[in-house]
């Protein structure tokens, strides 16, 4: 009785929501985009070696989200993986009101498990370039990411112009898998995943197949031919940049062509030029091209590691100016781009970016609470990890969101983790004396409402004269960049030095080798929140802390973020708003689909 009335639900929740669609079909007018994702394991071949890579209805990268400021963005994500579990995290979406939709395995919901299907639903609530991808394991690795380009409504412009918008992931690519790469991160000895084999450009990259077996690599595979991008001679074009690495930090740059850098993370920078754009794990950029080179041939698209010694090759796309065929090559070298160690070069980009004249959001003159995280990695018995203030941490079995919101207790641990770190007596040029650290599952309780500063402060890794940088993401907030400097944090010369006139906000900033990021942001968002470095093998390893704040203002969560840890016992059918919201059978999946396909939704 209970399944006949959810299919009687949900053929109501459909139709009324293609006669919606229907009813507004100007673009201008904010609508519900339904999407069906099946995500399963799929062989691929992007860098023309085959690989157990993870897709989503049979693509890796995945599909684009296309949406307008104000849309509404429902995905139900169908586990068809045979083994293991999935999480998405929609990278930029501040899930404002939706929480329970970051995505963020273990902290903001139970991650779906195989043959489940969970539905995400948030609101698209800012124009600008955003990314989602895994929050589970390691399976960003394995390719599950892709792009949500979010446009102004119609009426509204842009402050720069353009002819065409494109864009473009880029990523780097393992040919071993997400599970060798966790065991070796897992085990003493310990074994580092290494360098990439490749990077992708719109996953598309060409690994060196000579001495392989063809039905391992083949470099005739029609799937790792060079992306293109096509160009009218005279036209500008907005490209949309995604960083989606699991490592490395990029250099992008079009042969012989100029770019204008005018948004950041989906906020407006006051315009620069450049010849080529650092971009690190986690952010996302809009740059202006103007095709106006000789038009008779063809140029390179290029991206190369920078801030680890490089043993990856440069990746390649085509710059195709139309009507030149878009497989020719160019007829010249690619740009080898800039010194991987140049390190200043890419400090002075960060601190280049700022928010455009304007469009300014002027940050709070000062802060409530100074929290200082020194990044070191660190062993816990025997085990290498990264740390925060000598703090790994662990996610519980039991999601916070869930538990602080139902008041669970022994969750995890109440003791607050340290919000600074011996300054006076750490020497961040050397090893530390003292590598082991503590793991833990204790979180930072913000304020709600506070204003919060965050003190980024690098170090020497294990290895001497080795520091490295960390691309810092957070959840459900933007924050204010309010500076960058060189060796350790001194809080009486460099807050003075602060910039609070025009500080882009973003939501992923790089921390620089033996240097320190200074961030602001105000805790007004109701939930719970990661803030983590963006490198996939960091993160597993422990390079993240959680911010709560409000989350007594966090309205009902759907059961279907439940079934885990704790949440096990409390879990019960629901219906929300009069929709169902927990998770779906195959038989109901095979129906949504069956119908989806009919009312062409
Ligand atoms: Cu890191």
């Amino acid at each position: 009785m209970v399944g006949i009335l959810h299919c009687q639900g949900l053929v109501i929740m459909l139709l009324v929501t293609c006669i919606f669609i229907a009813l507004t079909t100007g673009p201008a007018a904010a609508i519900e985009r339904h999407y069906i994702w099946e995500v399963s394991y799929q062989y691929k071949s992007l860098d023309c070696c085959k690989k157990l890579a993870i897709a989503i209805n049979g693509l890796t990268p995945g599909p684009t989200i296309s949406a307008v400021h104000g849309d509404t963005i429902v995905v139900d994500v169908i586990n068809n993986l045979l083994m293991e579990n999935v999480a998405i995290h929609w990278h930029g979406i501040r899930q404002r009101g939706t929480p329970w939709s970051d995505g963020a395995d273990g902290v903001t919901q139970c991650a779906i498990m195989p043959g489940e299907t969970y539905r995400y639903t948030f609101v698209a609530d800012r124009a600008g370039t955003y990314m989602y991808h895994s929050h589970y394991g390691m399976q960003k690795e394995a390719g599950l990411y892709g792009m949500i380009n979010v446009s102004l409504p119609l009426g509204v412009s842009e402050p720069f112009n353009y002819d065409f918008d494109r864009g473009i992931i880029l990523s780097d690519w393992y040919h071993h898998t997400s599970y060798e790469q966790a065991t070796g991160l897992s085990s003493i000895p310990f074994e580092w995943i290494g360098e990439p084999q490749s990077l992708l450009i719109n996953g598309r990259g060409n690994y060196n197949c000579s001495g392989l077996a063809p039905s391992v690599c083949n470099s005739t595979n029609p799937q790792c031919s060079p992306s293109t991008l096509t160009v009218i001679s005279g036209k500008t074009y907005r490209l949309r940049l995604a960083s989606l690495t699991s490592l490395s930090s990029l250099s992008f740059q079009i042969e012989d062509h100029e770019m204008t850098v005018v948004e950041a993370d989906g906020h407006y920078v006051e315009p620069f030029v450049t010849k080529n754009l650092y971009i690190y794990s986690g952010e996302t950029y809009s740059v202006l091209v103007t095709a106006n080179k000789d038009p008779s041939r063809n140029y390179w698209t290029s991206i190369n590691v920078v801030a680890r010694k490089p043993k990856t090759p440069n990746g390649l796309a085509i710059f195709n100016y139309y009507p030149n065929h878009f497989h020719e090559f160019p007829p010249t070298n690619p740009p080898p781009g800039p010194l991987w160690n140049d390190i200043q070069s890419q400090m002075n980009q960060s601190l280049t970016i700022k928010a455009r004249q304007g469009f300014i959001v002027s940050p709070p003159k000062k802060s409530d609470r100074v929290i200082v995280l020194l990044n070191t990695q660190n062993k816990i018995n025997g085990y290498v990890r990264w740390s925060l203030n000598n703090v790994s941490h662990s996610l519980p079995s039991t999601p916070y969101l869930i538990a602080l919101r139902d008041n669970m207790t022994d969750v995890f641990d109440p003791t607050p983790p340290p919000e600074d770190y011996d300054s006076e007596n750490y020497d961040i040029y050397s090893v530390s004396n003292n590598t082991n650290a503590n793991s833990s599952t204790s979180i930072y309780r913000l304020q709600f409402n506070s204003t919060v500063d965050i003190i980024l402060q690098n170090a020497n890794s294990m290895r001497a004269n080795c520091s490295e940088v960390h691309p810092w993401h957070l959840h459900g907030h933007d924050f204010w960049v309010l500076g960058y400097g060189e060796g350790k944090f001194n809080s009486s010369r460099d807050i003075e030095k602060y910039n609070l006139v025009d500080p882009i906000m973003k939501n992923t900033v790089p921390l620089h080798p033996y240097g320190w990021t200074a961030l602001r942001f105000q805790a007004d968002n109701p939930g719970v929140w990661l803030f983590h470095c963006h490198i996939e093998a960091h993160l597993f390893l422990g390079m993240l802390v959680v911010f709560e704040s409000g989350v007594e203002k966090v309205g009902i969560i759907p059961m279907s973020n439940y079934g885990c840890g704790k949440t096990k016992s409390l879990i019960k059918r629901s219906f929300d708003n009069g929709f169902f919201k927990y998770r779906l059978n195959k038989f109901m999946i095979h129906f949504l689909n069956t119908l989806v396909k009919h009312t062409q939704c």
